[in-house]
């Protein structure tokens, strides 16, 4: 039976151009999207901009612009940004979007109909670029524990959220296991476990917000604006039968600076409106350059376009999917990406490609022959798919292309141990190419979700037609599939060697 899969990444602030962290959490959403769509999954991809709030404020004033020129220049420039990556989402939120003001408006009015809600002043010390107050205990050097500056005393009057009410049922629920890894799980079950203080949600210091329907001159608090974005792409509060069909499929994909929004007050804040807390929260470290996270402050970030221009879009995908374990911090590196690139992509499948492509032209005549029902590979492709479709569904992109690159290293072994160019043609010859056009077909599938553009060239020049994207996964990738009698074309060279140097 068909599943359900909504994948969702962080809103990304609009005061800061996008990097190769944001691009990061948002490529591999697109692949898992990609990957679900290919076992035939229904599937829903959601990114977007979080445009409200102080620090799109400021971020406008210093650039002497309304915060809606800001928002509308840099969603903008996301949105470019994920195009030039392959990154198709379904759709591409603004919280300037006027369904998500609505939606905002529903879900907030709910959880102060269900009375979780209340008025009181609020004075604490603020990070804006986190935009969130934190206890003194907290701070680091008297700095915000993420940013490393310094907060603000703010005062205000606020309608608050009952958080603290909440301990109890979100022991419970993260200690079903929603959140992944293990690690992060336990770090959101220690925030609970520490206490929670009642939150405030509304701001009557700035008005770049959505405005809180019941007392003018209030306006929701940006990152309970941000948050109901997930439900209001399918449909809360606009259309009730489209959200009861994809909310209890959600999957949230974030970084862990955001793990307490995410996994604490988010669960939260759904419980009190009445419904399912999020199905499943995926966690990952920081993306670091230098040993450090990207920052403007620091000047350490890296535009996606910058690395695309030397290793292509599949280089960029294939490097930070197989290379940057989904939990831990990970650091960037040029030269782990540069032996990534000519390891995995120029030696193991390009040349693969070339060099069965080169055979085929001498022995065969330009014509692919079918593979071997009784082939020794057809144990390892079985295994393949399974071990890849198992990490693809554990968020472990890098295990399941670690998965799918054993294949190929299997297929060119065989060949080196065949030698199918130094042997009269025949069917011995036959069989070896027809078990490595195979080997190619299954990895043009398997692959797709990272290989964006590599995947379908290969298929198309082994003579297959359609794309790889509309296979079906396992039925379509079991051994034997590859009919033979195509014609196979070797073409420019799919992913030229890189020198270290550049
Ligand atoms: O927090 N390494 O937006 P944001 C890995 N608007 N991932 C990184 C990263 C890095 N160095 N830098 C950024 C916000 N990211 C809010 C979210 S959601 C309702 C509102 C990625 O622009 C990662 O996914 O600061 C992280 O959680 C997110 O960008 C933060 O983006």
């Amino acid at each position: 039976m068909p599943g359900r899969f909504f994948v969702t990444t962080p809103i990304y602030y609009v005061n800061d151009a996008p990097h190769i962290g944001h691009a990061y959490t948002t490529v591999t959403a697109d692949a898992l999207a990609r990957w679900h769509r290919l076992v035939g999954d229904e599937v829903f991809f959601l990114t977007g901009t979080d445009e409200h709030g102080l620090k799109i404020q400021r971020a406008a004033d210093a650039n002497g612009i309304t915060p809606q020129e800001q928002a509308d220049r840099t969603a903008a420039r996301f949105e470019q940004a994920w195009a030039e990556l392959d990154i198709r989402p379904d759709r591409f939120i603004r919280t300037t979007d006027p369904d998500h003001g609505v939606s905002v408006q529903a879900f907030l009015q709910k959880v102060k109909d269900n009375g979780h809600l209340y008025k009181a002043t609020y004075e604490g010390l603020y990070c804006v670029a986190c935009e969130a107050y934190y206890r003194e205990s907290e701070l680091v050097d008297g700095n915000c524990p993420i940013h490393g500056t310094p907060v603000e005393w703010l005062s205000e009057d606020n309608w608050f959220f009952r958080l603290s009410a909440f301990e109890e049922q979100l022991t419970e629920y993260l200690s079903s296991g929603a959140v992944q890894p293990e690690g992060k799980r336990n770090e959101a079950l220690g925030l609970v476990r520490q206490g929670l203080d009642d939150v405030s949600i509304t701001r009557t210091s700035i008005d770049w917000g959505v405005p809180v329907p019941w007392d003018p001159g209030h306006v929701f608090y940006v990152w309970y604006d941000a948050l109901i974005n997930y439900a209001t792409a399918v449909g809360y509060g606009t259309d009730p039968e489209r959200f009861a069909t994809w909310w209890p499929h959600v999957h949230h994909l974030l970084a862990k600076d955001i793990l307490r929004f995410h996994c604490v007050y988010w669960p939260a804040m759904l419980l009190a409106a009445g419904e399912q807390p999020p199905h499943r929260l995926s966690v990952h470290g920081y993306l670091l350059v230098g040993g450090e996270k990207m920052s403007k402050t620091r000047l350490n970030q890296i535009a996606p376009a910058d690395l695309v221009a030397d290793f292509g879009v599949d280089g960029f995908r294939y490097h930070f999917l197989r290379d940057t374990r989904f939990g831990p911090d990970g650091d960037f590196s040029y030269e782990a990406l540069v032996a990534r690139y000519n390891t995995d992509l120029a030696n193991n499948l390009g040349n693969l490609l070339a060099r069965v492509a080169t055979v085929v032209a001498k022995k065969c005549d330009g014509v692919g022959p079918a593979p071997r029902a009784d082939s020794p590979l057809a144990a390892v492709a079985e295994q393949v798919v399974a071990d890849a479709r198992a990490a693809w569904e554990a968020v472990n992109p890098a295990e399941a292309l670690e998965a799918t690159w054993r294949l190929l290293r299997e297929a060119n072994s065989l060949l080196e141990a065949a030698e199918p160019w130094k042997a009269e043609p025949g069917a011995e010859v036959d069989g070896v190419l027809g078990d490595a056009l195979e080997v190619l077909r299954i990895v043009a599938v398997l692959a797709s979700p990272a290989l964006t553009r590599a995947a379908g060239e290969v298929w198309s020049r082994i003579g297959l037609p359609g794309s790889p994207e509309d296979q079906r996964v396992p039925g379509d990738v079991a051994w034997g599939g590859y009919p033979g009698g195509l014609a196979v074309e070797k073409g420019p060279s799919l992913f030229p060697r890189i020198k270290a140097d550049g």
